[in-house]
């Protein structure tokens, strides 16, 4: 099912004419209303009539979460703060949160490209759906619940926590689709297992996870589990929230709603743009948005883009998982080392449980790495040789999917701290030191 064919199946020459004329709008506006943005214009001597075409982007100035600080908390409105009816802000891991402003015409962006993702997941009017993202200042709680109110869905509005009361509604109210992340989706399906309701009592079909990277290992897991199909739905505070993309009934790429926000691959070195379809910085300007609009937001995610046709029909670009974030890249002893990868490799081997733990250290000025890992109920064993057996294997495995070998430490079933909203995969400790 689509949401909005015009928008999202449109040919590629009209997508661009639009991105032109919409983009030619927002510049317009930031120069005008926002001083930040004028400076800045100025400085890299550019005007908005210089914005001829979509090529011309790349000569506007990036931006960054680093300006959302700078200009904490309101420096980056562009319209006066009576139009703003909405404030969401997403915690940072030092200082001060970064806040957007919404006015009530980005709210129903929002609802609009909210409902597409939850269309092309194949919900609709007549299904119960579980919003187990937080709600509060974190927009993914709040973003779905538009979303699912927009599609005429009935909205269960649980936030994060309190497991077994979400084990029970789900149940008993007969929940069809769960909107959480991924490491949640995992808790709770351990929980679901643990209440001795039987699977087939729940009506759980389908999942709408993001908010952290996640791998197609997870993907298996969660919809074995689950029984479900679980769907990508990526999304930024700064950008609008959950909403920015998703997955359709094909889960080979994650649609982008680029007719709000126009994406660009840069290299995270340089900001060079980058090839269609190289993997890089993905970039995004919002064309739509009035009350904070963004140009040239640098995401800090890895990812490529993909401008093939979709099976779906969906002409709308499409991205790659994200591998990770620039900023989440371990280097450990020279040589780049991304969760994901971790991940994969843990999800593929079917002793292990998809929790884990990486923990790097320096010791004598010496990278120490170390991946903790839950062993399955029914592999663990105190039989000393079988665990050292499966140890051995998982190194091997390692060493050759990141080129260097973590020191492997198996935890017992249900060691490893869980989540209920976004996973800690990464202690490193060299960053305190
Ligand atoms: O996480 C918004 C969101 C809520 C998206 C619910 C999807 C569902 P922030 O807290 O600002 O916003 O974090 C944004 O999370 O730049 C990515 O690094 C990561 N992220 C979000 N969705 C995905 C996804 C929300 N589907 C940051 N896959 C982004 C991988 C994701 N990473």
């Amino acid at each position: 099912m689509i949401w909005n064919e015009t928008m999202e199946c449109m040919s590629r020459d009209d997508m661009h004419r639009l991105q032109r004329i919409r983009l030619q709008r927002t510049v317009e506006r930031v120069y005008h209303n926002c001083e930040p943005y004028r400076k800045r214009m100025q400085e890299k001597g550019v005007a908005p009539n210089d914005i001829r075409s979509m090529d011309d982007i790349v000569k506007l100035p990036f931006t960054s979460k680093r300006d959302l600080r700078d200009y904490y908390p309101f420096g980056l409105l562009c319209t006066p703060m009576s139009e703003i009816v909405r404030l969401q802000a997403s915690s940072g891991t030092t200082g001060k949160p970064v806040v957007v402003g919404y006015t009530r015409n980005d709210l129903n962006i929002w609802g609009e490209v909210g409902a597409r993702c939850f269309t092309a997941y194949g919900l609709g009017r007549n299904d119960v759906i579980q919003v187990s993202y937080g709600y509060g200042l974190f927009t993914g709680g709040l973003g779905a619940h538009v979303a699912v109110e927009t599609i005429g869905g009935a909205v269960l509005p649980m936030s994060s926590g309190n497991t077994e009361k979400q084990i029970m509604l789900m149940h008993d109210f007969g929940a069809v689709g769960l909107a959480c992340t991924p490491s949640y989706a995992l808790y709770l399906a351990d929980a679901l297992l643990d209440s001795g309701i039987p699977r087939e009592e729940f009506k759980l079909k389908t999942g709408a996870f993001g908010a952290e990277p996640w791998t197609e290992g997870m993907r298996k897991e969660l919809q074995e589990k689950l029984g479900i199909k679980a769907y990508d739905l990526y999304g930024l505070t700064e950008i609008i929230g959950p909403g920015v993309g998703h997955e359709c009934e094909y889960q080979d790429g994650t649609h982008l709603c680029e007719d709000h926000f126009y994406p660009e691959i840069v290299d995270p070195a340089t900001g060079e743009p980058l090839p269609p379809g190289a993997t890089g910085e993905l970039v995004f300007s919002t064309i739509t948005k009035d009350g904070m609009p963004l140009l040239r937001f640098r995401t800090r995610d890895l990812t490529s883009l993909n401008y093939e046709t979709c099976r779906c029909g969906r002409t709308s670009v499409r991205m790659s998982r994200i591998l990770g974030r620039c900023d989440d890249m371990l280097i450990v002893r020279g040589v780049n080392v991304f969760p994901s990868q971790v991940e994969s490799v843990i999800c593929e081997i079917p002793q292990l449980e998809p929790h884990y733990l990486l923990i790097v250290d320096r010791v004598n000025n010496l990278d120490t790495f170390e991946v903790q890992v839950e062993v399955k109920d029914a592999f663990f064993s105190d039989e000393m040789s079988k665990m050292l057996e499966l140890k051995k294997h998982i190194s091997h495995r390692l060493q050759s999917v990141l080129g260097i070998s973590p020191d492997v430490k198996l935890s017992e079933p249900r060691s490893i701290e869980r989540s209920q909203g976004k996973a800690r995969r990464v202690i490193d400790k060299r960053i305190l030191k």
